[in-house]
């Protein structure tokens, strides 16, 4: 097998994500007021360690120390989201000055390193206050978070390169339509109105940061996308359920996004369930209003299988040895809710990169906005160091297969492992350890893990070799349980 090394271009960002709720803490110190997952982690077993995000990384006061770390990895880039309860505390109405002043802070240290910063409006931390008004249910909340994207535009505006309106939509049907994250409904209608609503979120966010005119800033969204593929692609069966699967997750954002309509499958699908969600004439106009860069999460692909049985035999067969991924299977599993951990799937990210493409014509500069693996029983072992070889191969996985798609002509312009630390992951608490550093929970220590140096040396070198067998995998070898390793 012959090898070629690619060279990721000078300008490319390497970077790392992190979200407010699951590093900053401080959450109720200096007028913060609560947030949704405050108040949800209070809930007997909604956490699965029984934790909050009170205190997580406490990253409010650990800022310096944690962007003096980043830089010495070599990190190009700083992904971050706002806490809209800690500038509102309300959710509209009084701004807590203490807020935007702990923001402009951080972006003064990211700058005394020349880190770009990449941040988030909105990473599922909706103000109580707002909830309690009915949240992401409620058409309101579109207008208020106008005015807070419209406030922090205003502040920040030019200091920040690149905007992005909404994390991962999908995470508010969840929390509406499936009851596993925030607010914890599990009702189809309601999770398809929250869906639009945020959707119709990312379009006044948008709208508003145009209107304030800021100069050499870019607008975006940051959407998720697993694809799910048939196990059997010759079963129609299974076909179907992928392709509906596909439809109810995110072509239900891509869609509205790029072409300015649900599918005519997925209304129908809506109707039939009896989950049409109220929406304006107008509302479309305003979720497809130009975009200037796509963030792309990814993670892994989903096989689908109309038989279970089979589906399992497939799993367990298909369970990556050189890739040690944890099995989620108990349902608790934070963010990617949509993985069972059983599959290293690397060129998940260059099939997503061709559905933009293909399926959207996207033609926008793209940045990986998040890609990265957790691990369950991570710790620092006699030597003082955390090996977790599994982690980088996941990394350089899918490196390679970004590489691939830029050779072949792909406008990515950046990459961020998820994450630069520990941290609290939603429902999964702290069982669940995605960063490049470790975090003791306890003492606040860190201690740069094994991929963090191995990330640091690729972002010194950045090159990477690939295999010629890269083009050889298809779709059509799931269904030996062949993937691409
Ligand atoms: C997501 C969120 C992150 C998660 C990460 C790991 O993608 O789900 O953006 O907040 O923590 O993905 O699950």
């Amino acid at each position: 097998m012959s090898k070629t090394v690619f060279r990721f271009p000078e300008n490319f960002l390497f970077g790392t994500a992190t979200s407010a709720p699951q590093i900053e803490g401080a959450a109720y110190e200096d007028g913060r007021g609560a947030s949704i997952w405050d108040k949800f982690a209070q809930r007997p077993g909604a956490i699965k360690d029984g934790t909050t995000p009170a205190v997580t990384c406490d990253f409010y006061h650990r800022y310096k120390e944690d962007i003096a770390l980043a830089s010495e990895l070599g990190i190009r880039s700083f992904r971050f989201s706002f806490s809209w309860s800690r500038i509102l505390p309300e959710g509209r109405g009084q701004v807590n000055q203490r807020g935007l002043d702990f923001y402009r802070r951080m972006l003064d240290e990211l700058d005394r390193y020349g880190i770009v910063p990449n941040a988030t409006l909105y990473h599922w931390d909706l103000p109580q206050a707002l909830e309690d008004q009915g949240g992401w249910l409620n058409r309101d909340t579109v207008k208020w978070y106008g005015e807070y994207a419209s406030l922090l535009f205003r502040e920040f505006g030019d200091r920040i390169p690149m905007w992005a309106t909404v994390n991962e939509p999908i995470a508010t049907y969840v929390g509406y339509g499936e009851g596993i994250f925030v607010p914890g409904h599990s009702s189809e209608p309601m999770g398809r109105q929250a869906d639009h609503h945020i959707l119709l979120a990312h379009g006044e966010g948008v709208r508003r940061f145009r209107e304030e005119n800021i100069k050499d800033s870019q607008i975006g969204i940051v959407v998720d996308i697993w694809h799910h593929h048939p196990l059997r692609p010759d079963y129609p069966e299974d076909v179907k359920l992928a392709e509906l699967n596909n439809e109810k997750t995110y072509r239900s954002f891509l869609n509205p996004i790029f072409k300015g309509a649900y599918t005519e499958p997925f209304l129908r699908w809506m109707e039939e369930n009896h989950c049409m969600p109220q929406m304006q004439p107008e509302d479309m106009a305003r979720i497809s209003s130009p975009i200037d860069f796509f963030g792309l999460n990814c993670y892994n692909r989903v096989v689908d299988c109309a038989d279970e049985k089979l589906l399992e035999a497939w799993k367990s067969e298909s369970r990556s040895e050189s890739c040690d991924r944890v099995d989620n299977a108990d349902g608790a599993i934070g963010g990617n809710f949509q993985d069972d951990g059983r599959e290293f799937y690397p060129r998940a990210v260059y099939d997503t990169v061709h559905i933009l493409k293909e399926e959207y014509d996207v033609h926008l500069p793209i940045y990986i906005t998040e890609n990265g693996t957790p691990g369950t029983d991570e710790q620092i072992s006699g030597d003082g160091c955390v090996h977790d070889r599994a982690r980088i191969e996941y990394i350089e996985g899918f490196l390679r297969w970004i590489a691939k798609a830029m050779e072949e002509g792909a406008d990515i312009r950046g990459y961020y492992v998820w994450s630069l630390m520990d941290n609290w992951e939603w429902n999964a608490g702290f069982t669940s350890r995605y960063g490049l550093t470790y975090v003791d929970f306890d003492t606040q220590k860190r201690t740069v893990k094994d991929s963090g140096r191995w990330y640091q040396d690729l972002i010194r070198r950045r090159t990477l070799e690939l295999s010629d067998d890269m083009e050889t995998v298809d779709d059509a070898e799931v269904e030996d349980g062949k993937g691409s390793r």
